[in-house]
């Protein structure tokens, strides 16, 4: 007996200390979630409700935009002040001619020899004239969205995948097109939309450096060495990113910025997220199963939590976010605020139903509790009636779906984007 119990205290001595978060469980179970109460996004820190736009507009909207900065994400530090564009390639008969393939580099220092964003660009050559637009950053490069060979390989830093033949991460040309499923682009090209894409390590390489490579020096002061805990992490520089793509877009005739969707899966969704809640410009906004961080509450702690994602990822968030592992309830802000910063704006959100780690519930709720936000500003928001049913997409001012299946980005997904910028994108 004692022999067994002593055996016990040693098998659980060993799992817990072979595992990073001991303390951390991961809940998977709807009667297990915690209570709690969710910050209002309409009523001002001074306890004043919120009841006209003009209030929405000058004073809650600038306060909680201030604490996601603060306490999430990070601020952006300053400017750069010499970022100059450079066409690299324009071919007006890629894809059999279905398309213009161009591809400009975004030059941070106006340095050809210094750090750069690839903008890879489909437009589609018919209808002709300037085109709306899908915006969103890839994982592993630009020639990992479609065969087409004219497409430069990403010189950034990838992680190494060995279905895509990646090592020491450099992707060669046995990436092209591994993520053409997540990119259906001819399908996009043929409904009327231009695609952008650019790899996201191009501006933050994935992993915890200590904030030495990627953009983030180029913001440093004289001796700073590493962002302070209220400044930008690497979403907040991803997010940077698609705001400087955007600044292009500006620029370029085959484009009409005024109906830009930025769109992106899963961390790329957090960044989606982020990007369109500072940068009023994005049209649109897709979420694709972002998750902890993105669209779903933190306070429910179902799936990942922000301990869990603080640890595994440090460098995602700034520094003031750790505060907050496993002490959710003193969040300011939770993420249902995060979408209403992008009202009245379209926003559309999603969730698989085998990808519990990123909670499509907390994610649903979320949309739901953003909506008093667009209700305010005249629009609908999520339905009063949306329920959360696999298979039936829901699309009010905010739209959300949930489909079978796992953590990806399918045809399916891009047919319910397709429909739901149709709705809101086309004038
Ligand atoms: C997971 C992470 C999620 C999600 C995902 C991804 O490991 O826990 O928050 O961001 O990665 O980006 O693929």
């Amino acid at each position: 007996m004692q022999i067994l119990k002593y055996l016990t205290v040693y098998l659980l001595l060993t799992f817990f200390l072979s595992h990073d978060l001991p303390a951390q469980e991961i809940n998977y179970e709807e009667s297990k979630v915690p209570g709690y109460v969710l910050p209002d996004p309409l009523l001002r820190l001074n306890g004043e409700k919120v009841t006209d736009a003009d209030t929405w507009w000058e004073k809650r909207r600038p306060e909680i935009l201030a604490l996601f900065e603060e306490n999430v994400y990070g601020k952006v530090p300053g400017e750069l002040h010499h970022i100059t564009f450079r066409e690299i390639s324009v071919d007006k008969e890629a894809l059999n001619g279905l398309a213009t393939r161009k591809q400009v580099s975004i030059l941070f220092t106006g340095k050809e020899d210094g750090p750069e964003m690839i903008l890879l660009i489909y437009v589609p050559n018919n209808p002709p004239g300037p085109a709306p637009a899908f915006l969103g950053l890839n994982f592993y490069g630009n020639q990992t969205v479609s065969k087409d060979s004219g497409i430069l390989i990403t010189k950034s830093w990838v992680a190494d995948n060995k279905d895509f033949g990646i090592t020491d991460h450099k992707a060669t040309g046995a990436s092209r097109g591994v993520r053409a499923g997540r990119w259906p682009v001819e399908m996009i090209l043929k409904h009327g939309y231009a695609l952008v894409t650019a790899c996201y390590n191009d501006l933050d390489p994935d992993y915890d450096d200590g904030f030495q490579n990627g953009i983030h020096p180029l913001f440093y002061n004289k001796g700073q060495t590493k962002p302070a805990a209220d400044e930008w992490g690497a979403i907040g520089a991803w997010a940077w990113g698609l705001s400087r793509a955007m600044d292009y877009l500006e620029t370029d005739p085959d484009i009409d910025p005024e109906h830009v969707a930025v769109m992106g899966h899963s961390r790329l969704g957090k960044t989606a997220l982020w990007a369109g809640a500072q940068d009023q410009r994005f049209a649109l906004v897709i979420s694709n199963e972002s998750g902890c961080g993105g669209a779903a509450l933190s306070r429910r702690r179902f799936g990942e939590t922000v301990q869990r994602i603080n640890t595994v990822f440090p460098h995602w968030f700034c520094a003031n976010f750790k505060k907050y592992n496993g002490h959710e309830d003193t969040l300011p802000v939770d993420q249902h605020e995060l979408i209403a910063l992008i009202a009245p704006r379209p926003v559309y959100i999603t969730a698989a139903a085998e990808d519990l780690w990123a909670d499509p519930k907390g994610m649903f709720l979320a949309a739901r509790y953003a909506s008093p936000v667009y209700r305010l500003l005249g629009k609908t928001g999520l339905p009063d009636d949306a329920v959360m049913k696999t298979g039936h997409p829901v699309m009010g001012t905010i739209g959300f779906h949930i489909r079978a299946g796992k953590h990806d980005v399918t045809q399916y997904d891009w047919q319910q984007f397709l429909i739901f910028a149709d709705k809101y994108l086309k004038d």
